[in-house]
């Protein structure tokens, strides 16, 4: 079944302007802002400016330079709130995926959560 895109999923409206948000970071292939339910110190989302909806669908259909954008992008945030590894003190990187990963919002985001111990990556619940 090939990837299908919502374009009125509420992150489509973030990169149309049609809805604010905490900008940290935009450049040409993502766009960086803070999470509105924040579940650490730092919780940013870093999503790619194109249609797509998984980090698989990226992977898959994304040209190298939407590909290397939205990574470098995300490692640009780690380096800006201060908690990459070389200078920081270590954060978490999730892309929830799909029905089972239980993504809620259908176009790719890494959210990047930091600021305090995250505790152990998952619970059985
Ligand atoms: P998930 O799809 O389950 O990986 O998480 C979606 C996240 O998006 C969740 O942590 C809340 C956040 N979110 C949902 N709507 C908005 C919004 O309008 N603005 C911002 N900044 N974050 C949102």
């Amino acid at each position: 079944m090939p990837y299908t895109y919502d374009d009125q999923n509420i992150f489509a409206k973030i990169l149309r302007g049609e809805i604010p948000n905490d900008t940290v970071l935009e450049t040409d292939h993502a766009l960086a802002f803070r999470d509105i339910t924040p579940q650490a110190p730092h919780h940013v989302l870093v999503i790619p400016k194109g249609p797509y909806v998984s980090f698989d669908h990226l992977a898959k259909e994304g040209s190298d330079a939407e590909i290397a954008g939205w990574t470098r992008a995300v490692g640009q945030v780690c380096q800006m709130l201060g908690v990459s590894v070389d200078s920081g003190d270590g954060y978490r990187l999730i892309c929830n995926s799909g029905a089972h990963g239980v993504q809620e919002v259908p176009h790719l985001h890494a959210h990047i959560l930091g600021g305090r111990h995250m505790g152990r990556m998952i619970s059985k619940s």
